[in-house]
């Protein structure tokens, strides 16, 4: 039985002599190719690009609000929101000031290479667009999905929250497999939930060795002046 590499998410009956077609296969490598596009693009406008993923209510769009708060003026922030429905998420960011769009699906769950394209092109023709050094893209809640979809991001940030509980890692594997960074968030909550930080940090671990972990609050602000360093790291490292 050959299995292709990518996860369709979908099932598939097989027995040992069957070949399990994976049905998204060309859509998934028309989607590199156009992802590998945007990359040239960010780096020739000297944007470092973070996607977030996690699932819906982790806090992405707090934790955006937040560091763009907090952050200070070397850090020049950028960001595309994706939603299924609604500019919810866009007007949050916009009342912090900062050039944002936001990008509906409409069902889709996942944002895709060629809407990131579209959106980074509106975005720098805002206000203040053509000088952000880091685009943030908040990707549609949700584990499954966004992960199989490149979008020619710097790196790929991935959130659990405290009351999500700390099995996920285990249970969305390819969401940590294929990230660089875990961010466990809402840490002001630990004392009400039985979240066991280390049971989620050894999982992760399990399953991407590489992956640089951070547990913070956008609430009280624990954790934040690690992520705000990461950050920083980032953008001085590609320019
Ligand atoms: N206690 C606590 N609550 C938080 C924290 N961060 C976010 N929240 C709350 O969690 C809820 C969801 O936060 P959002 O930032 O909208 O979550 P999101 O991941 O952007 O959600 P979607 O865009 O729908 O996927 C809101 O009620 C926030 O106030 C935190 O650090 N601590
Ligand atoms: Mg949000």
């Amino acid at each position: 039985m050959k299995q292709n590499d990518r996860d369709t998410g979908g099932e598939s009956i097989a027995d040992a002599e069957s070949i399990v077609v994976n049905p998204n296969q060309s859509l998934f490598d028309a989607n590199d190719e156009i992802a590998q596009e945007n990359r040239r693009r960010f780096a020739a406008a000297g944007v470092v690009t973070l996607n977030l993923i996690s699932s819906p209510g982790s806090g992405k769009t707090t934790l955006l609000e937040k560091t763009i708060e907090t952050i200070g003026t070397d850090v020049k922030i950028g960001v595309i929101e994706g939603d299924i429905e609604t500019e919810r998420d866009a007007e949050r960011i916009r009342a912090k000031g900062v050039p944002v769009i936001q990008l509906t699906t409409g069902g889709a769950c996942h944002l895709d290479g060629a809407m990131i394209q579209r959106g980074f092109e509106e975005l720098r023709a805002q206000p203040g667009g053509d000088a952000i050094n880091l685009l943030i893209i908040e990707n549609v809640g949700n584990l499954v999905c966004p992960a199989s979809f490149d979008l020619g991001e710097t790196q790929r940030v991935v959130l659990v929250s405290v009351p999500e509980g700390p099995d996920k890692p285990a249970k969305y594997p390819k969401a940590f497999t294929s990230s660089q960074v875990f961010l466990i968030t809402k840490t002001d909550l630990l004392p009400y939930f039985d979240f066991a930080v280390q049971d989620a940090t050894n999982d992760a671990i399990k399953l991407n060795p590489a992956l640089t972990i951070m547990a913070l609050s956008a609430v009280n602000g624990d954790g934040l002046s690690a992520w705000h360093e990461y950050l920083k790291k980032m953008v001085a490292g590609s320019s």
